[in-house]
């Protein structure tokens, strides 16, 4: 038992992951079973996750896993946030769940302003007003046939847990991204699910928005807390797999990120942590949530993490700016080696340009150079012409807004900040590890790189009493297993603080 090795399933925005991993003496060993990607696939104008392609090659990755470890005690999902499958009353999925950066919740956060005051809305969630937050992409998608036939709603993870293990539950680190959620009790928010009924009654406009009436809470299937066992994995998805009869289905922070913090080290040194992939999330863990106005101000988001914790933090546009860019010059027939690029990048004379990385010009796929150059363009700063420029400006930007909302994140939630710890695929971009030190004037703890899925395994082996100890254990597993590495900030602050003035120009102008 105490060697059992255990499988996660990891799927982020760009590509997804199944690690094995094993408990051995105080030091987690894991090993990549498998590594696809998630290719989005716009049909009729919409932007899609292929979900049934998700869950080939996720069942794939836990056969390889299988195949090499024997037995697998237990599995875990996590996924990026807010997305969602609807399902009708016989199971069966309605359509492929929209992708969050699809078009189609423009006007959303607005209307929902209309049922349900953003004040009061922020002091019964907490949460930050972005368009691809669920309870938004609710009010978007009002009076769909898909929406009107639907008996559940689950959340990406839980769509594919429900495959995996038949549970029909809602994890809450992810239901606290819907904007539904108030996290003081972890429980649904009742003003936030009268306020989309009263949507159905017409304070929208529509007829179609009646089929939202009251059907939305019937949507929704009970709340797990994560660390719970949910049940074996089906007969038929364990056979063919070749997983035995005893696996088990654990709830993980089914949101990635919950799964990223619990694999930041963090020790008794107050800490921030960055959650470093196509996004970056800044943030601190609290044991309550802060739902102050000037938290609402600042769009800080209280999500919920792994053992009654509260995930205080802001979503600043991550590697997403690199992934598009690096993905517009391949369409035009100049692929770019991302290795190379940050060599030349980290040569290239620093913040010359910065941009506003929050500015919603950036969120949607596109030629992301061209966007980058337009911003120049438009506050008046050196165009970025070559790659390296362009990465230089991304990287430049966004430990910019790391250092703001590092600061943010202390002076919001009253604590000190005395070490920011780097978690995910970003952490090993020492480039930006350096950049994120220098702006924020803290030293840097960059690793694992794999923080989600080795988060995701930590809280399956503390669910099933492979290990003890909470998160505290759980960290210092990390500390025994990592390879972190450690980023001394450089002064002068100076160049920093001209830059950030500057920065908030850019945003004044974009108003
Ligand atoms: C990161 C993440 C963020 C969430 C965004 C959209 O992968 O889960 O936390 O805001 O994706 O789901």
């Amino acid at each position: 038992r105490a060697d059992a090795t255990l499988a996660a399933v990891d799927l982020g925005a760009s590509g997804g992951r199944v690690l094995a991993g094993r408990l051995e003496g105080g030091r987690l060993v894991a090993r990549e079973a498998a590594r696809f990607p998630n290719r989005p696939v716009r049909a009729a104008g919409r932007l899609h996750w292929d979900v049934l392609a998700l869950w080939a090659d996720a069942q794939e990755g836990l056969r390889a896993a299988a195949r090499s470890s024997g037995r697998i005690a237990s599995v875990g999902i996590d996924t990026w946030a807010v997305d969602y499958g609807l399902l009708d009353a016989r199971g069966e999925l309605l359509g492929n769940p929209v992708h969050y950066r699809d078009g189609r919740t423009a006007g959303a956060t607005e209307a929902f302003a209309r049922l349900l005051a953003p004040e009061e809305h922020y002091a019964a969630t907490g949460s930050q007003v972005q368009p691809f937050t669920t309870v938004f992409q609710l009010v978007a998608a009002r009076g769909s046939a898909a929406l009107g036939a639907a008996d559940r709603l689950l959340l990406v993870p839980d769509l594919l847990g429900r495959w995996l293990s038949g549970a029909d539950v809602t994890e809450v680190t992810n239901a606290s991204t819907t904007g539904m959620l108030d996290p003081a009790t972890r429980r649904w928010s009742g003003a936030v699910l009268d306020a989309l009924a009263a949507a159905g009654a017409g304070d929208v406009r529509g007829a179609g928005d009646v089929r939202v009436a009251g059907d939305v809470r019937r949507l929704l299937a009970p709340l797990v807390e994560p660390g719970t066992v949910l049940g074996p994995v089906l007969p038929d998805v364990a056979g063919p797999l070749g997983l035995g009869g005893d696996t088990l289905h654990v709830a993980v922070g089914s949101h990635d990120t919950a799964s990223a913090v619990v694999a930041a080290p963090l020790g008794d040194a107050p800490a921030a942590w960055i959650s470093s992939g196509t996004w970056s999330l800044v943030g601190v863990e609290l044991d309550a949530p802060v739902l102050t106005e000037a938290s609402r101000a600042a769009n800080f988001t209280n999500e919920l993490g792994v053992a009654g914790t509260v995930r205080y933090l802001r979503n600043v546009a991550g590697l997403w700016l690199v992934q598009e860019s690096l993905r517009a010059w391949a369409d035009a027939g100049d692929p770019q080696d991302l290795e190379t690029l940050l060599a030349a990048a980290a040569d290239v004379p620093g913040l010359r340009t910065v941009v506003d990385v929050d500015d919603p010009a950036f969120t949607p796929p596109g030629d992301m150079p061209a966007r980058l150059r337009d911003a120049a363009r438009r506050t008046g700063q050196p165009v970025p012409e070559r790659p390296a420029e362009v990465v230089r400006c991304v990287l430049d930007s966004l430990a910019l807004a790391y250092r703001r909302a590092v600061r943010q994140a202390a002076t919001l939630s009253g604590r000190d900040v005395e070490v920011v710890h780097v978690v995910g695929g970003g952490s090993r971009n020492a480039l930006l590890c350096r950049l994120t030190a220098d702006a924020t004037g803290l030293p840097v703890v960059a690793g694992p790189a794999e923080g989600t899925a080795v988060g995701n395994l930590l809280t399956q082996a503390l669910a099933t009493g492979l290990l003890d100890g909470g998160l505290p254990a759980a960290r210092a597993v990390v500390r025994a297993s990592a390879d972190l590495v450690r980023w001394v900030p450089r002064g002068p602050d100076a160049a920093w603080r001209r830059a950030e003035e500057r920065l908030r120009e850019v945003v004044g102008a974009r108003g």
